[in-house]
């Protein structure tokens, strides 16, 4: 398609005409204000639309600030003041890195901060809002690579000591800072982890969000707070910066302000060199329906925006692509007057009369503390949608030859002498040039009007900030007796699936006086497959305009309800937005104060798989709530097939510590895993979270054997023992569905062969792998200490004979437990790529249905001397499995 015509950059054939329609208009905004002059000019354009001039769409505006000079709400405070104290800021963040890389080389950024400085100081000082008794305060997503300014402005305030700043990064002995934001590893400091870029942003518009669910459901009242999160430019590359964009404006999140800091630069260099990263996310977030804010020139610049009547100085800046931009201020005063005003005469003549240093000086706007706090201000007025801030600035702003705009700026952590000085000299810091290669931390004394103005700013914001809680009241959860229909068996004839157990738990959670309130059921548009339409009737699905609207199916008893106080989030087709609900939810009893759980229900091959990051962000964040993979199994879910069947899901969560997961086959089972989760989550308030997998496949439920609880949750418990005879035996174990097929082993083993069997039911050989190695650990260094059995072994050791393990996922899972295992071992698992067919077909195509328990367990046996190898070779024939078949990892 060819260029639409810029109108703006033709020659003007009538200009006189041009000048009396552009004054008309200026009367109209003087006289009779915005609103009329966007009145008139909306009729213009509604006007020539329907004489059929082709009106292209413009998401953009120049390349100016937002807030013209006279809307600019004057900031208030002690400029001066706050200069200095911004200045030691920079220093000691600067210091704290060099610093730490003296002896260690453990790394840390400098550039970062050092262009988002001032925009952190004016939320500081001036908007951000602690929790206080009367309210819960915002909520503030810090950029990871600028952790440093934050620290800096801690230990001003005698948050943090000299010893704790000089472990920056070396956080294994306890008393170091942490890299980033980690509320695993800061506790009482950091809210958020976002260093894994994207995540943050995402996350940020969900707990705006989920702040608004707080309001609506009478939890809490979280009116007038906000979010604030920061996000480097080159952080917008992430789709999850961007993703969720159009839902924050649909959902009219105006307590939620991102503030981009556009340094142009990412790592390894130019955002986007050959474009305008401000205008490209101008059009973004506009398009997306947000308000926005550039912040793109300083007031240095103002006298001359007065001058430039033709816009010749907006046009070149609008020619200027970023990279040169950035190239410019790797230079110096005479370089930007030749190559920005050089171009055009009348921008020559402009600065003239000016010296290369005033040149110089001409600021951005991220890096002009009044123009910053006019954008803040305006910001956190604007009511009806989110706003971003979008604050041109300078990487590495100071640093000089050691990393100024330069392509390397992001890496450095060393500051040579040269620009030590130069650095001083700038921010008139108050050390020797023999110190400075000491790099000595600054401080105010008590009592100086600078450290005292610290002080008041924050304690009339109402403390310090960040700070994370974690003393939310307890509530009380529900006896496991409350889950005593799950308890018995299910009864003759009566059918159900790990699903419909867990969705009758949930109900029972639901119902639960005390906690029923704060259970968040989140679900991402799969409702109906895992059974749970009846909840959106029940508890209602959340809207913040309830619902306008005759739901189809209103004339049923289970319509599609959606209210101002409904419970459940209806996420629609997104898991990542879902998780972030979760995650919103399930740290509510840290950022809000108030204990919630969350139900997070997920098709389990979309969970981990797709999400992975957030679930380990959610463990750093300490996040509390049940994550629950349904029609799991690689095997268990009939049809679908490959990008459907989840046979790894487990290994995923065994991977984060702080994960507790279980593969529960009956639901007995899932009520005691369910009950303990609470017990654990809400009311010992531990900082775990669980995963469970549920399938669809039903079949009838036992009674609980008495007395398992405690082993059920230990991840292995005797199921069923076989019966004492004195010839071969085997140990049968396994999880989910599959067990069914393990059980029904033991049935063809005794009738068949002979052999007799004992079933151990696994719920979760996970949680067994880390009992085991946790025994193991200690037994090494106890050695004079009586060995502690792991829990594995406790369970065999008085048993007999090889122990096998077949279960619906991965051989890993189960081989997680081998060096607990006191005997022979063989595991059976479901390794391949999934494919449709009937869970039967499927079964025997994985090699890990009853007769291939058989045989397996035959051939251990034979393997052990006990049997004879031909056995092997009968069952083989017997059962007709192919010895000729083709390996399921390999089709
Ligand atoms: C998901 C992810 N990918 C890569 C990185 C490595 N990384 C750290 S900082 C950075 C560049 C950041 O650039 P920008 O977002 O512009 O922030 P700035 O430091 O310029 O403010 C990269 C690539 C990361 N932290 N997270
Ligand atoms: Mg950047």
């Amino acid at each position: 398609m060819a260029a639409l015509p810029n109108v703006l950059l033709q020659s003007d054939p009538d200009s006189q005409e041009t000048q009396e329609w552009l004054d008309a208009l200026e009367a109209v905004i003087e006289q009779e204000g915005d609103e009329r002059a966007h009145y008139l000019i909306e009729r213009l354009l509604e006007l020539a639309r329907r004489a059929g001039i082709n009106l292209p769409y413009s998401a953009t505006t120049a390349y100016v600030n937002t807030i013209p000079v006279e809307k600019q709400v004057a900031a208030p405070g002690n400029y001066e003041i706050e200069h200095r104290v911004r200045s030691y800021i920079r220093w000691n963040a600067l210091a704290m890195v060099v610093r730490a890389n003296k002896d260690t080389n453990v790394g840390g950024h400098i550039a970062s901060f050092a262009s988002s400085a001032t925009l952190y100081d004016v939320g500081f000082n001036w908007f951000w809002k602690a929790p206080t008794a009367e309210g819960g305060g915002d909520l503030i997503f810090f950029q990871g690579h600028s952790a440093p300014g934050v620290y800096s402005r801690a230990f001003l305030l005698g948050r943090l000591t000299e010893d704790q700043m000089d472990n920056f990064r070396q956080e294994v002995d306890g008393k170091g800072l942490s890299s980033y934001p980690h509320p695993w590893l800061m506790p009482d400091f950091w809210q958020f982890p976002t260093v894994s870029m994207g995540l943050g942003p995402l996350q940020a518009i969900y707990q705006a969000r989920f702040m608004k669910y707080l309001q609506d459901r009478g939890i809490a009242n979280t009116e007038g707070r906000k979010v604030w999160c920061f996000i480097g430019d080159g952080e917008t590359d992430e789709p999850e910066t961007l993703g969720a964009i159009a839902m924050a404006a649909r959902e009219k999140l105006d307590n939620l302000i991102f503030v981009i800091n556009c340094n142009l630069q990412r790592l390894d260099g130019p955002v986007r060199g050959n474009g305008k990263i401000i205008q490209e996310l101008e059009g973004d977030f506009r398009g997306a329906g947000w308000n926005v804010i550039k912040l793109l020139w300083g007031s240095y610049w103002d006298p001359l925006f007065a001058q430039d009547k033709k816009g010749a100085m907006m046009q070149r800046m609008m020619e200027i692509v970023d990279g040169e931009y950035q190239t410019m201020k790797s230079k110096d005063g005479a370089y930007v007057r030749e190559h920005f005003f050089g171009k055009y005469p009348e921008l020559a003549a402009m600065v003239a009369n000016w010296s290369d240093a005033d040149i110089w000086r001409l600021n951005r706007g991220g890096h002009d503390p009044h123009k910053v706090y006019a954008a803040y201000h305006a910001a956190a007025n604007h009511k009806g949608q989110p706003t971003v801030i979008l604050a041109k600035t300078i990487k590495g702003y100071g640093m000089g030859e050691a990393g100024e705009a330069q392509n390397i700026s992001h890496q450095q952590k060393k500051v040579g002498s040269f620009s030590l000085k130069g650095f001083r000299d700038r921010f008139q810091l108050p050390i020797t040039d023999e110190d400075l290669e000491k790099l000595p931390y600054l401080k105010f004394e008590e009592g100086s009007p600078e450290l005292t103005y610290m002080r008041e700013r924050r304690m009339a914001l109402g403390g310090y900030l960040p700070a994370r809680r974690s003393d939310a009241a307890a509530l009380e959860a529900p006896a496991l007796q409350a889950f005593e229909p799950l308890l018995k068996a299910s009864g003759e004839g009566r059918e159900l699936s790990t699903t419909m157990a867990f969705v009758r738990a949930l109900n029972i959670m639901l119902k639960d006086k005390s906690l029923g309130k704060r259970v968040v059921p989140i679900v991402p548009d799969e409702s109906r497959t895992f059974g749970m339409e009846g909840l959106f009737r029940q508890i209602g699905i959340w809207s913040q305009v309830g619902q306008n609207y005759t739901p189809q199916d209103a004339d049923q008893l289970m319509f599609y309800k959606e209210s101002k106080n409904g419970q459940i989030l209806q996420e629609g087709i997104n898991e990542a937005g879902a998780m972030c609900d979760w995650i919103a939810a399930g740290t509510s009893y840290s950022v809000h104060n108030e204990q919630m759980l969350p139900v997070y229900i997920f098709y389990s091959m979309f969970g981990f798989q797709r999400v992975g990051d957030l679930c380990w962000a959610a463990g750093d964040q300490r996040t509390r709530g049940f994550l629950v993979g349904g029609t799991a199994g690689r095997t268990t879910l009939n049809g679908e097939g490959l990008q459907h069947e989840d046979g790894h899901s487990h290994l995923w969560s065994a991977t984060i510590p702080n994960c507790v997961s279980y593969d529960p086959t009956f639901s007995y089972e899932v009520a005691v895993v369910v009950q303990d989760g609470v017990r654990r989550m809400v009311q010992n308030r531990e900082d775990v979270f669980y995963y469970l997998t549920v399938m669809n496949e039903n079949y009838e439920h036992p009674e609980m054997p008495a007395g398992s609880e405690a082993n059920i949750l230990k991840g292995m418990y005797q199921f069923k023992k076989g019966a004492s005879s004195n010839g071969p035996r085997v140990q049968l174990l396994g999880s989910g569905t599959i067990f069914r097929e393990v059980i029904a082993a033991a049935d063809l083993l005794k009738n068949d062969w002979g052999v007799e069997a004992d079933l151990w039911s696994c719920p979760s050989f996970t949680e067994l792998a880390r009992d085991g190695a946790a025994s193991a650990r200690h037994n090494m260094l106890h050695p004079a200490d009586k060995p502690r059995a792991s829990h594995v072994e406790a369970m065999l050791k008085d048993t007999r004979g090889p122990v096998i393990a077949s279960t619906d996922y991965i051989r890993l899972f189960a081989e997680q437990i081998r060096a607990f295992v006191p005997r022979k071992y063989v595991v059976l698992g479901t390794d391949g790529f999934g494919r449709s067919d009937t869970r039967e077909k499927l079964r025997h195509f994985f090699e890990v249905d009853r007769r291939w328990v058989t045989v397996a367990a035959l051939n251990a046996l034979a393997d052990e001397g006990t049997i004879k190898r031909e056995v092997v070779g009968q069952a083989i024939a017997k059962y007709g499995l192919d010895p000729s078949k083709p390996n399921p990892m390999t089709v």
